[in-house]
């Protein structure tokens, strides 16, 4: 059977994507060889368990993917341990909690608010009901400060402390993390470990443009369909050998059963993707790109917090007197999909917000250049201010759009 009603829609959303210029920081293309993993034959077989240790016959070859997965993901990340089993971020952390923490413990992290995500501790998410968040504050210029980190650390004295965030512009210093839990751990009674969910800027750390979590944390995860530009799907990495028994029983049978095998075909193609040197001139794009768009907003005058990696923050409330709904609305009216993000100190509820996230991860996989991420910029500007009509800045929009690759033939 042809499904028709169905191939209608994925016709409609092809074309909403080709004539569309994607700013949401988290969303990203992934290649054909990549998107074919996602529907190859792997999808058909039962594997509950691991490579060799298996609960079911007929598992030769989908072992030979997993393996390949995460022998790669291994050398990508230079770490000892790789389990590609997650069907998600927030089941990678879900399981990754299991396996460092007990239901109790208590956990620091940054605030959702702030930039932190779900599962880092939010009152409607699964970790808040199972772990103790208390949290860390960022300074009065939204960034990390790593001496109050040091201090809430000394006050709080948590059983894990969690870097990595969806909503950060700027670098970490994973390195001074780990010096500052050292420092804490040499006098706390219980010795407090080291998560980090390197989810946003996975794609930034496997090019060797930020530096790598893996080489300072007890415990990473990260999805790998954002910078990474893979399939949608988790990840968790470890170079502590003691943990990765309590990862794998965590992530199987704990947290999930069978695991999607064709995903993780499609997430070893990923890996082998991003080590080619080409991903590294991609991502020295997106960093180029998100830093071009957010200094030609500030040079129009707009409120943005600048950026170090592949997203920024516009203050739309400071800049335009909108809310973040309202400025993501007219946007998408044009073609630019973008989504409202609370800023550091916002003063609007979660649902309004005072903030945009822009990230140039997508629209840099399918062609845009420097001077055309400083193009948007002005479109953007004109649009929020109400500058220039629908139908022009739409010209304009599908202008610079039809200079990119079709999202099919990447
Ligand atoms: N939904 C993701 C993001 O947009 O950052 C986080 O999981």
């Amino acid at each position: 059977m042809i499904d028709q009603e169905l191939r209608n829609i994925y016709l409609r959303e092809e074309k909403r994507q080709n004539g569309g210029i994607e700013l949401i920081a988290s969303e990203n293309y992934p290649s054909r060889e990549v998107r074919e993993a996602c529907s190859s034959i792997l999808m058909a077989k039962y594997a509950e368990g691991y490579p060799e240790h298996r609960y079911y016959g007929g598992c030769v070859n989908v072992d030979a993917a997993e393996n390949l997965a995460m022998e790669r993901a291994q050398k990508l990340f230079h770490c000892r341990y790789a389990n590609v089993q997650p069907h998600s971020g927030s089941q990678a952390n879900y399981a990754a909690y299991h396996a460092v923490i007990r239901p109790g413990d208590k956990v620091m992290s940054l605030i959702l608010n702030d930039g932190g995500h779900l599962t880092h501790g939010s009152p409607v998410s699964f970790s808040s009901e199972m772990y103790r968040f208390v949290h860390y504050p960022l300074g009065e210029d939204g960034r990390l400060d790593y001496d109050v980190i040091a201090k809430r650390l000394d006050e709080e004295n948590p059983n894990l402390f969690l870097a990595g965030y969806s909503a950060y512009p700027f670098a970490i210093d994973f390195r001074r993390m780990r010096e500052i839990i050292d420092a804490h751990n040499a006098h706390a009674e219980t010795p407090c470990l080291f998560m980090v969910d390197m989810a946003h800027i996975a794609g930034i750390i496997a090019a060797g443009l930020t530096q790598n979590p893996c080489e300072f944390a007890d415990i990473v995860t990260t999805t790998t369909h954002k910078t990474l530009r893979g399939p949608r799907g988790g990840m968790i990495l470890t170079n502590r050998e003691d943990l990765v028994k309590k990862i794998k029983s965590a992530v199987f049978p704990y947290a999930q059963g069978g695991p999607l095998e064709h995903i993780i075909g499609a997430k070893a193609t990923c890996f082998a993707e991003a080590l080619e040197p080409s991903f590294k001139e991609y991502m020295e794009g997106v960093l180029r790109n998100t830093a071009a768009c957010d200094e030609e907003l500030r040079s129009l005058g707009c409120v943005s917090s600048g950026t170090e990696n592949h997203l920024f923050l516009l203050d739309v409330l400071a800049s335009f007197g909108i809310s973040g709904k309202e400025a993501q609305a007219k946007l998408e009216e044009v073609g630019i999909t973008t989504n409202k993000n609370m800023i550091h100190g916002d003063t609007l509820k979660p649902s309004e917000c005072s903030g945009l996230r822009i990230g140039f991860a997508a629209a840099t996989t399918r062609g845009c250049t420097e001077e055309q991420a400083r193009a948007i910029a002005r479109l953007m500007f004109k649009v929020l201010k109400g500058a220039i009509s629908q139908d022009e800045a739409k010209e304009e929009a599908a202008g610079i759009v039809s200079t990119w690759k079709d999202v099919m033939t990447l």
